[in-house]
């Protein structure tokens, strides 16, 4: 998260080359994946990275990922000097950024491309292990990346615009580096991440820059709710104008924090529903303009077309849980998965079959939308547990415990069982106010029978202090449904936020 980040995508951009962006608390073996699956030919790095109160090896982790020549098509290793850690530089193939530059020529014309060329690739986790290499083109991404910037933020050119994501992932693309930028606004890229030795720390970086635009996630509104009010109470945050969300569906408690305390009841908040596949908002408010609902993304940006249908196609009536899909392409849309146009196909385009010859793009979201045309997003649905021959799916079950008083999260997962071929295995979070016992998850069980069904019924429930997320919000399954089994959590976990979080969640509470 230094300025050297941006500044390397847009010179790619400007040669002509496809960058492909990966996060810094990746583990060497899952950029080597990408390497390989990227062909990549150059990679950029810097010497070390600062997360939280320590610094990352970066170089380090690139060598390894490196090592044995296992990603052949890499041929140059440009390194940023940031920590100035003393690190390993490999004759002819190692090249040190400031040093290039002092001879570099400031005059670079821009490489004329077509609007169709690639303008990069971004790896996103599928379902199976395998990263999808999500391919985004030169002309519609930065169409659509300019227009939703400048519409539901307000942009203007003397803004001072903040979003606190981070640049390996789409929103640090889109709506830090591209939207913003090509808008002529002020962008504001911060390497700290609130803990407790800083609780204030962005709200000083707001007080002190006169941040007006600040877009950040329901995950990361939470964590400043637990930090308490007086941080931001302390501090002059008068120059904030709109207020942004992204990641994950936004609880109405957060919404009305996020509103009273940071917003002062005078900024209008704007939850922005996207994905790494559409490249830019589509679903969301305009801000000042669409009268907003806590805890909906509103409705479809002008010229997008989404709808809510079941598995065969067929439109949702009102207020009907259903599968999310948009109906007609937009300029940033997904143009494949790098090298896997199969897995593109069945990913997003068969899982609802194409109706008269006209395809829908399935998100991979549930949703419902009310009578206003309002867009209220359930999460993902791709998680599907087969309890003797029964289809469930996860989000419907999660709904069905959070139903319950008690209940302030929960993350559900199938678990292999001889007789059912799998069993439902829930983890849950309580609400301050409770306690965990074995009455309480017999409630649980039969809240969910009573709900949903005898069928449904969770064979396990785990009660925990909290679930495992990435750095964007996102509950890590893959994690859940290796606890459920028993085994032992093996393959990548550098993108959990809180590592500490696993270890509980062994042990039964
Ligand atoms: C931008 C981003 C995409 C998934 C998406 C949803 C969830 C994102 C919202 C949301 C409810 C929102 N890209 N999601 N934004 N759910 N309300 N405003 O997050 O590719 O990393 O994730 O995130 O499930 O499909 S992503």
């Amino acid at each position: 998260m230094i300025p050297e980040a941006a500044i390397a995508m847009l010179a790619c951009a400007r040669i002509g080359a496809p960058h492909s962006v990966v996060f810094g608390g990746f583990s060497a073996e899952a950029l080597r994946d990408r390497l390989v699956d990227a062909e990549a030919k150059l990679v950029i790095t810097a010497d070390g990275g600062f997360r939280k109160d320590k610094a990352i090896a970066l170089k380090e982790q690139v060598d390894r990922a490196l090592a044995d020549r296992a990603a052949p098509s890499v041929k140059n290793v440009l390194v940023v000097q940031r920590t100035k850690a003393s690190i390993h530089m490999e004759p002819g193939r190692d090249h040190w950024w400031h040093e290039l530059q002092a001879t570099a020529s400031a005059d670079c014309p821009a490489e004329p491309m077509d609007s169709e060329d690639m303008l990069f690739i971004l790896y996103t986790s599928g379902s199976t292990g395998k990263p999808k290499g999500v391919v985004h083109t030169t002309g519609g991404y930065n169409l659509y990346t300019h227009m939703t910037a400048k519409w539901t933020f307000d942009l203007k050119d003397t803004d001072v615009y903040w979003c606190t994501a981070d640049v390996g992932w789409i929103t640090g693309h889109s709506y830090i580096v591209y939207g913003p930028l090509s808008n002529g606004a002020t962008t504001v890229m911060y390497e700290g991440v609130p803990r407790p030795s800083n609780p204030g720390c962005f709200w000083d970086v707001i007080e002190k820059y006169g941040v007006n635009i600040f877009y950040t996630a329901p995950t990361a509104i939470r964590t400043f709710i637990k930090m308490g009010d007086q941080h931001p109470n302390a501090r002059n945050l008068s120059s904030l104008r709109i207020l942004g969300t992204v990641g994950e569906p936004i609880n109405p408690e957060a919404w009305m924090w996020y509103h009273q305390v940071i917003g002062k009841e005078r900024c209008p908040i704007v939850d922005t529903w996207w994905q790494t596949e559409t490249g830019g908002f589509m679903i969301t408010p305009i801000a000042s303009a669409t009268p907003t609902k806590p805890g909906s993304a509103s409705r479809p940006f002008p010229g997008i077309l989404a709808d809510v249908v079941d598995l065969d196609g067929n439109p949702a009536a009102d207020n009907e849980g259903g599968y999310l899909v948009v109906t007609h392409p937009w300029p940033s849309m997904i143009r494949n998965v790098y090298g896997d146009t199969d897995r593109f196909r069945k990913t997003y385009w068969e899982h609802i079959p194409p109706k008269d010859g006209k395809y829908l793009y399935f998100a991979g979201d549930g949703a419902r939308r009310d009578e206003d045309g309002y867009f209220w997003i359930m999460g993902r649905v791709d998680d599907v547990i087969s309890v003797s021959g029964h289809r469930l799916g996860t989000m419907e079950i999660e709904s069905a415990l959070v139903s319950h008083p008690a209940v302030a999260e929960a993350a559900v997962v199938g678990r292999p069982d001889d007789l059912k071929g799998e069993d439902i295995f829930a983890f849950v979070t309580l609400e301050g106010n409770s306690t965990p016992s074995d009455a309480l998850k017999d409630e649980l069980k039969q809240h969910v029978v009573g709900e949903i069904g005898a069928i449904a019924r969770p064979g396990e429930i785990r009660f925990a202090d909290a679930l495992p997320k990435t750095r964007s919000g996102k509950i890590m399954r893959r994690l859940l449904r290796t606890l459920a089994s028993g085994a032992e959590i093996s393959g990548d976990t550098s993108t959990l936020e809180d590592r500490s979080v696993l270890d509980a969640l062994r042990s039964d509470s």
